[in-house]
């Protein structure tokens, strides 16, 4: 699973990257800083299931404090898009061509409306246009992927009488376009599958726009939310966009805490409403952090970005989290206690976690034992999230 972060330049895509992975990556208040991706690796908050166990764990993939496991997933950071970026413009192509894989997007935008359409220090700018441009581009960008195949392909599956939906996932597989979200697509709109050579431009268009929509859910960061005239415009796109889920963040503020934190100058968990200072803390950084607290952490109840990471990943994507664990043993061959914990879509079955830890637990698979009631359950069971299961094997 790999999450994108989109937006226009400057809007502080690479400062959420930051933040989240805190890996060290070029931050600048001048467009298109970022050129290359950044590719690293972030974090979803949840209860720990350790509590239930009466157990401290021992986490080997992500950490867990106080409870609070934060389970890893990729994110990536790419280079800023501007208006004409599916013809070239801007870093155009490229830009895009690096988001084929991402499962689901984040989009950044600058809701302090102090950078225009380019990324340029600006006042007073009207931060609803950076979504309605965004969906655009990526629309353009889907239509042109289309575009290209489309006589061809729509001849073929014509004279052929082929399975529609088979075939556009065959050939958008890259964009990670399954069979179901064409037949989706398919469902929600009036689409001639028996004569796909017979469409119109705008036809192509609305199928592009309906099947970008649904293989790249996306959600709204309202970044800079610490600036003045943020809240005001916060309103604003939540207003011009209901649809859509836009969450308010500083990716500024939550990289000084977690850069804070990391340096033993105070205690913090991402994600919380508050944070504990520490003796080493000088005047200035007391000063900053004060800040952080009065316009951000106290109006918004959080920075924004551990909400929007968790979001994404449960709400977006809806997973759910699962641990390998055993009723009477819950450590690993090493003794470490809960080691892992994997995100799963949702749905999955019992048989899905089994092959999905190991193709032989998938062929061998009897039944699987609910750790926290051990009970024995079958192959075809839904799990449910923070489940912990035992994979029997013959
Ligand atoms: N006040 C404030 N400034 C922020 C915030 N997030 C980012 N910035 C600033 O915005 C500027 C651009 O940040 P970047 O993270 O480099 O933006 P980007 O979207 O990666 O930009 P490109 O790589 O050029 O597309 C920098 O000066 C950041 O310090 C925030 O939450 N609050
Ligand atoms: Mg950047």
């Amino acid at each position: 699973m790999l999450i994108g972060l989109v937006g226009k330049p400057s809007c502080g895509k690479s400062t959420f990257f930051k933040a989240a992975t805190m890996a060290d990556v070029l931050i600048a208040s001048y467009p298109f800083a970022t050129i290359k991706p950044n590719h690293g690796v972030g974090h979803v908050k949840i209860e720990c299931i350790e509590k239930e166990f009466n157990a401290k764990c021992n986490a080997q993939k992500g950490y867990c404090v106080e409870g609070n496991r934060f389970v890893p997933i990729e994110l990536m950071d790419v280079a800023g898009l501007v208006e004409g970026a599916s013809e070239g413009k801007g870093l155009g192509n490229q830009f895009l061509d690096n988001l084929t894989s991402a499962d689901a997007f984040i989009h950044i935008v600058d809701v302090s409306g102090e950078t225009d359409e380019e990324g340029k220090e600006t006042k007073n700018y009207d931060p609803t246009l950076d979504v309605k441009m965004l969906e655009n581009e990526l629309d353009l960008w889907y239509l042109g992927i289309l575009r290209k195949v489309w006589g061809t392909f729509a001849r073929t599956i014509q004279n052929t009488k082929g399975d529609f939906a088979k075939a556009v996932a065959k050939q958008f597989s890259g964009l990670q376009v399954t069979e179901d979200d064409v037949k989706d697509v398919l469902r929600i709109g009036d689409f001639n599958i028996e004569k796909p050579n017979s469409w119109d431009d705008n036809k192509l268009k609305e199928f592009a726009h309906n099947l970008r929509h649904l293989t790249k859910p996306m959600i709204i960061a309202a970044n800079k939310i610490d600036k003045p005239n943020s809240s005001e415009n916060l309103e604003k796109l939540k207003t011009t966009y209901p649809d859509i889920k836009i969450i308010p963040c500083s990716a500024d503020s939550e990289l000084a805490l977690r850069e804070a934190s990391k340096a033993e100058l105070i205690e913090y968990i991402p994600g919380e409403e508050t944070f504990k200072k520490t003796e080493k803390l000088n005047e200035k950084q007391q000063l900053a952090l004060d800040k952080i607290k009065d316009n951000v952490l106290a109006p918004y109840k959080s920075t924004g970005v551990q909400e929007i990471l968790n979001y994404t990943i449960f709400n977006l994507l809806k997973y759910i989290a699962i641990f390998p664990a055993s009723a009477n043993r819950l450590a690993d061959s090493k003794g470490n206690i809960l080691p892992d914990c994997f995100l799963l879509p949702e749905k999955s079955t019992a048989l899905d976690f089994a092959f999905y830890l190991h193709t032989d637990f998938g062929k061998n698979f009897i039944k699987a034992i609910d750790a926290k009631t051990n009970r024995a359950v079958g192959k075809d069971y839904l799990l449910k999230h923070r489940d912990a299961l035992e994979i029997m094997t013959r």
